[in-house]
């Protein structure tokens, strides 16, 4: 099925069930070589969102600001690569909703403990802002907000389980949108953790 949540937002729901176990087995594998941080943001406060990162480019952010980068600050190597099956979800997921052509140089991978939330935010770090950004959801649900182009537009809420997909394209790329405070639940694929995966395409000037 097909759902628009808005002009350029489609949700795709359960479009990765049949792939989920093995997507939670690639995020440990990432982990594993890439630990789950709470990176601080550039006003000094740690992110109550843990990330690590997969691909030619991972997300960063500190004392210095938002960005994408080759390599981990950290540790000053580069990111794991995005595995296939990421790779192919992905690109399957965005041609499902209009874009044939989608090639993500990134996966931002986001964990939620309970209580763990995202402030409304728009994600433009990636210049990029023709391509759409896949979204995929695994583990216990959560409440997001999805809002319009101005911050101080009306939200709409949403609750994204387990193997949902959105695709956010066109004029939602840019919407400002977050996540409320995870509840404390059970997901026999993840504990207590919601993971979301974010597909996204750098500009090649990075
Ligand atoms: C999440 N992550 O559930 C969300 C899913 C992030 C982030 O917001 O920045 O890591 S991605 C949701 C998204 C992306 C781009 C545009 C819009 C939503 N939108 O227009 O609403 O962890
Ligand atoms: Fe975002």
């Amino acid at each position: 099925a097909r759902m628009l949540l808005a002009e350029g937002a489609v949700l795709l729901p359960g479009f990765a069930n049949a792939r989920s176990q093995d997507l939670c087995t690639g995020i440990l594998d990432i982990s594993r070589q890439v630990p789950f941080r709470n990176m601080k943001t550039p006003g000094g406060r740690p992110m109550s969102v843990a990330t690590t990162s997969c691909g030619a480019c991972g997300w960063y952010t500190d004392q210095h600001g938002y960005r994408y980068v080759h390599t981990d600050p950290l540790t000053g190597k580069p990111w794991p690569e995005m595995p296939a099956l990421f790779l192919d979800l992905a690109r399957e997921a965005a041609a499902e909703a209009g874009y044939p052509d989608f090639s993500p140089a990134s996966c931002l991978i986001n964990r939620y403990e309970p209580g763990a939330k995202m402030g409304l935010h728009q994600d433009r770090d990636e210049d990029d802002l023709a391509s759409p950004i896949v979204s995929v959801s695994l583990g216990v649900p959560a409440r997001f907000a999805f809002g319009g182009l101005l911050k101080t537009d009306p939200v709409q809420r949403y609750d994204l389980l387990h193997g949902d997909v959105v695709v956010w394209g066109g004029v939602s790329r840019l919407a400002w949108h977050g996540v409320s405070p995870v509840r404390e639940t059970f997901h026999p694929q993840t504990g207590a953790m919601r993971y979301n995966l974010t597909f996204r395409a750098i500009n090649a000037a990075l």
